[in-house]
Formats: C-alpha cells, structure tokens, sequence
C-alpha cells in the first residue's frame, strides 16, 4: 500500500498510521467529540485533544474534569458561530479525545508528539491546568503568543514548585523570549513580575483599562507586531472573564473582561496557528454558565480560524 503512495496521500496515511498506534497507546477517545461529529484525521484542518493535567492547583483543584465538560455543554450548544455565521459542523475537526498520562513529564512529551507529528493541522488543547501550555513552547517559539488571563503567571516558582500554574508565563518566556509574550486581562500580579515583564520586554494590557481602549490598542498592537513573527498562538485563562460571568475557575479574580468583550478581541484578530483553553473548573460552577462560555469559546475559536484561512 504504502509503496504505491506518494507525497500529502501518503503523509495522510502514515499520519492515520500513527494515529491508530497512538490512539491505543495513551488517548482515551470521546464518544462526544467536539463540534458534534469526528472528522476523519487525514481532512481534518485543527485537531482537539484534552489535557487534563490538575495537579498544581494552588486554591482549589478540579480543572482535570474540564475536557469532558466543556465536551457535553459544547453538544448543547446551537452549532451556529453568530461572528462568522459558520455551523461548526461545516469545520473539520478532529478530536483525539484526552491524554491519559502519569506525571508533569510525561503529558508534556505526549502533548509535543503530537505537535510535532500533525504540524499542518491546527491544534486546540484543552486544559487541565495552565501548565501545559509551557508544552507547546518548542512547537511555536516563533510565534507571538496571545496570552489572555487575569494572573501574569510569570514567577519563578509557586508553592516551591517550578512547574505551577502560576509560573507558566515564565517558563514560556525561558523557551521563546519576553517579545513572545503579549498578555490581556491582567489585574492579578506582583511587583516582582511586573518589574520581570518590563525588564524582558513582555507587552501586557490591564483589565482597568478603559474597555474601548484595551480592544482597540490591543489588537492594533498585536496586527503591527505581527508580520515579525511566523504566526499566533492563543492561549486563553478562563480566569480572565470577570467571575460574575466565569467563576467555574481555580483562582477567581474580579475586575475582569466580559465574554462579549474578550470574543471581541478574539474576533479582530487574524487566524490562529495553536489555541488551549485551560484553568476551566466545573466543580466551581453547578449552573454550568462558565461551562457555557468555555465551550462556545471553543466552537467560536475553530469557526475563526475556519473562516480566516491562511
Ligand atoms: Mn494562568
């Protein structure tokens, strides 16, 4: 078979190839993938898989669950995207279901697998804690990396541990450099990590700021950084919606942005190279309204980038 194959037709096979392996090795499949139904892996444009690493939280832990939930709300949501009027079931996806792991460790060399393996598909991971981003760092570290999030993250280590939740800005910054770095929404930080973003060069945007402002001077900043970089990644905090709209979260921090203006945000910008949202904690949120916005977040990111094409 493999003989007769030649160049995307037998990159397609190896890659369902591979698939099938993995799938039996360490990816739990969902029965209620993403967006409704599995696009097969080989048209597949973006594919999903859950990380659901929980194991740093520094309040309350249960973001592990987020995977699933924001799965099941997301089949209980109307399939139509109303800023591109695209229907999610028109946009190929594949979604791998979740990572099983055993450590920190492990999860970060299966999530870079798989980085490495589909590069011409665009992945959206969802968390399990933010940690996992640091994960991706070796995949896009010629990216600008859109960092939305109520904490600046950027300590050197948390609890004693280098790997927290609330030190994965630093650990991106050790991997692709300060000017990688563009975050939104902060109203949760130190003076040490203010004084570490100025000195490394990393752009950050207060919630307080006037909302008008932090759109437009955001998002004009990022359209004028962006030729000098290979593309975006996305990386969204759910902490970064005020808790009035978001409390389902680890670290709830008020004075945040509203879900119609952060998917305002999201929506001048271009397409996005690789996307997680992560920090979603459903045991936190028995209305399911932070659930709700997580999940339309999710069909929202894959119908933007499904109708801004490269
Ligand atoms: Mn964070």
């Amino acid at each position: 078979m493999l003989e007769t194959l030649t160049g995307q037709k037998k990159k397609d096979y190896l890659d369902r190839i591979i698939a099938n392996l993995m799938a039996l090795d360490w990816l739990e499949p969902t029965d209620i993938p993403l967006g409704g139904f599995n696009a097969s892996l080989d048209v597949a444009d973006h594919f999903v898989v859950g990380a659901p690493l929980d194991e740093t939280a520094s309040f309350r832990s249960g973001c592990g669950d987020a995977p699933l939930e924001i799965r099941k709300m997301a089949s209980n949501l109307e399939p139509v995207d109303i800023y591109t009027w695209s229907d999610i079931a028109d946009v190929f996806v594949h979604d791998f279901g979740d990572i099983i792991f055993e450590n920190r460790e492990d999860l970060f060399r299966k999530i870079e697998t798989l980085m490495n393996t589909y590069t011409s598909k665009t992945p959206l991971m969802l968390g399990g804690e933010h940690t996992v981003t640091a994960a991706v760092a070796n995949r896009f570290k010629n990216h600008l990396f859109i960092m939305l999030d109520a904490h600046a993250d950027l300590r050197d280590s948390y609890n004693g541990n280098h790997w927290s939740h609330a030190c994965v800005a630093r650990r991106l910054v050790e991997k692709v450099g300060g000017e990688h770095l563009f975050q939104i929404g902060l109203r949760g930080i130190t003076k040490e990590e203010k004084q570490f973003a100025t000195e490394n060069g990393i752009r950050q945007y207060f919630s307080f700021i006037w909302r008008k402002h932090i759109i437009e001077y955001a998002v004009n900043e990022i359209k004028d950084l962006l030729p000098s970089f290979e593309g975006l990644y996305l990386t969204v905090d759910m902490d970064v919606f005020d808790p009035a709209f978001v409390p389902g979260v680890g670290n709830p921090e008020p004075l945040g942005l509203t879900p119609r203006e952060i998917f305002q945000i999201l929506d001048l910008l271009p397409r996005y190279d690789g996307m997680d949202i992560v920090e979603l904690n459903p045991q936190f949120d028995p209305t399911g309204a932070s659930q709700s916005v997580a999940a339309r977040l999710a069909m929202f990111l894959l119908c933007h980038n499904d109708f801004n094409q490269r």
